[in-house]
């Protein structure tokens, strides 16, 4: 007969070996907020150090095999760099994760992109959503990510359903193009860059975006992109209960999409979440995808990066000790102390000595953050990148 100890120890193992995240190559670089950015001297600029970095993560934390990729800013040639990728996936032993096109920097997007009143800005955005899903296919990387920054900042100025309609041609068309095995993550966000209306708003407009669309579109939540107050984790619930979840980008914030790390602001988010996401069967949530989004403007950006790794692994470990069955029968009942005492209880663990046994079984650190800062890989890429990082421009204007 198992020991509760041994019978939470044999969960979180369980748990900790299916739990993957996939690490954002732009959370290597120098990134800031509209203010300005303080620049980093060990920095990632080119996608080779992005790889380099991605692997280090990898390696101490042993879940995150998969990096994000943003089109412009990672293949900025296009389909012409899938060969430079396909290289670093074998020199760093990580791979392409998700493939996320850009529709927000190009100039022509002022008044929007596949949702702009101009037909010939609407195909040009159409061209970079194709030859994304081609990057994808010939990578064969499962996921497009579509984050559509599209909106207006003063009312009156835009037609509301002709963007719709616009939306909706543009969604079809790259939909049609996936290949076998691939899919398309409709991101929602209800403001930012534009301030009076967010054509992809919220995630009621996602999904039915997506459904449109076809049966690979999925809607994929930034946890950072709701309003205060928003029960995220019941929208997962819907989401997950129709079939529509494709995944998430993790972050955590304050007061809007501060794209802090994961859990330093409010950990039980996460971990109701996790709870949603481990209430489903595992065939279920084998399709989520768990992804961080996040901008290290003040923290060592490898420092962040490893401790959002550690921070998501331990709360999906807390998650995964909630006693479903017990919950369900106290939620039955009706018996609101014991059943919120069942679920809050298995937050209060503390499970880092258990997590600690499954990293040295793995062969893994038992402590990555005291790792990395023992490995001198911040110190040795400091020496290497500052150069390059000396000189890049730090003024917002
Ligand atoms: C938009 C967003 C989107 C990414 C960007 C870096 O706020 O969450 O997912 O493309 O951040
Ligand atoms: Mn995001």
């Amino acid at each position: 007969m198992q020991s509760p100890t041994e019978r939470s120890a044999q969960r979180i193992w369980t748990a900790l070996d299916e739990f993957r995240i996939e690490l954002p190559s732009w959370g290597f670089s120098n990134t800031g907020t509209r203010f300005g950015k303080f620049m980093q001297a060990g920095a990632a600029t080119t996608v080779e150090e992005k790889f380099c970095d991605a692997a280090q993560v990898n390696a101490l934390t042993g879940a995150s095999p998969s990096v994000a990729l943003h089109v412009l800013w990672d293949l900025p040639s296009g389909m012409a760099d899938v060969p430079v990728i396909q290289s670093l996936e074998k020199k760093y032993g990580v791979r392409a994760g998700s493939i996320n096109p850009n529709l927000f920097q190009n100039q022509e997007y002022k008044f929007g992109s596949i949702a702009n009143p101009s037909a010939g800005i609407r195909q040009m955005a159409i061209a970079h959503l194709l030859e994304s899903v081609e990057i994808g296919r010939a990578l064969q990387s499962r996921d497009i990510s579509l984050w559509i920054s599209d909106g207006s900042n003063y009312p009156g100025t835009q037609n509301i359903r002709n963007r719709i309609g616009w939306m909706e041609e543009a969604l079809a068309t790259t939909h049609a193009a996936l290949g076998d095995g691939q899919r398309m993550l409709v991101e929602y966000k209800p403001f930012e860059p534009f301030f009076y209306h967010t054509d992809i708003a919220d995630w009621g407009m996602a999904l039915e975006l997506a459904r449109r669309a076809g049966p690979k579109a999925k809607v994929l939540v930034d946890t950072g992109h709701h309003y205060q107050g928003t029960n995220i984790e019941q929208i997962v619930a819907w989401l997950i209960h129709l079939g529509a979840l494709g995944g998430f980008h993790f972050n955590d914030r304050k007061y809007a999409d501060d794209d802090l790390t994961l859990g330093s602001i409010d950990p039980y988010q996460v971990f109701r979440i996790f709870h949603e996401i481990l209430s489903t069967e595992p065939a279920d949530r084998a399709g989520i995808a768990f992804m961080i989004d996040q901008s290290h403007n003040l923290k060592g950006k490898m420092e962040a990066m490893v401790q959002t790794v550690l921070s998501a692994q331990e709360l999906y470990a807390r998650a995964s000790l909630i006693d479903l069955q017990r919950l369900a029968e106290r939620q039955q009942a009706c018996s609101l102390v014991e059943a919120e005492e069942c679920f809050r209880n298995a937050f209060w663990q503390d499970v880092r000595p258990i997590v600690r046994d499954w990293r040295l079984a793995r062969g893994l650190p038992a402590d990555p953050l005291k790792a990395l800062a023992e490995s001198g890989y911040v110190e040795a890429i400091t020496r290497d990148r500052a150069a390059r990082n000396s000189s890049a421009s730090l003024s917002y204007a």
